[in-house]
């Protein structure tokens, strides 16, 4: 079943929407199979978004990914990947579609509120750099045949 990692960057925890972003995954239909709060280190954020070491922003990225707790999950179900970064919205919040987490929140791209996988491989990459195995359950929800076909 496809999985994806997703955190609620220290702006969203500070702004006090973890239950709202929370409860956008939830009512769409995902589960919830990981879920923690914790404080970065440095090396897991450089880690983490270590495809953009030579941008001009990662500096002031890892220090704000590191400046205060983060709220780290793992989804799952049919096609959760692309719908969550549906349900993120744009990069630039400026852009990003009224409805979606960024386009409701934010203003700015340095302040965006939340990451989620961008492709198969980097969720596989992002679940396993995030969350040991024992973290991740496997469970279903009782209303799935609510949900599925
Ligand atoms: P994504 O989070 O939508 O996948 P990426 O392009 O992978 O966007 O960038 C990762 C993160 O880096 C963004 O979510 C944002 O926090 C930050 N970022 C990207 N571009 C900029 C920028 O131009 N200025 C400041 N921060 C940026
Ligand atoms: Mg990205």
């Amino acid at each position: 079943m496809e999985r994806t990692f997703i955190m609620i960057k220290p702006d969203g925890v500070q702004r006090n929407l973890v239950g709202e972003i929370i409860r956008r995954f939830e009512s769409k239909g995902f589960t919830l199979v990981g879920l923690k709060m914790l404080s970065v280190s440095r090396e897991l954020a450089q880690k983490h978004y270590d495809v953009h070491r030579e941008r001009p922003f990662f500096k002031g990225l890892v220090e704000f990914i590191i400046s205060s707790p983060v709220v780290a999950m793992v989804w799952e179900g049919d096609g959760v990947i692309a719908s969550a970064r549906k349900i993120i919205g744009a990069t630039n919040p400026l852009n990003s579609e009224p409805g979606t987490i960024r386009g409701d929140y934010g203003i700015t791209v340095g302040r965006n509120l939340i990451h989620g996988s961008d492709a198969l491989e980097t969720a596989q990459t992002e679940i396993s750099l995030w969350f040991t195995p024992e973290e991740l359950l496997s469970w279903e929800l009782v209303t799935k045949p609510w949900l599925v076909e």
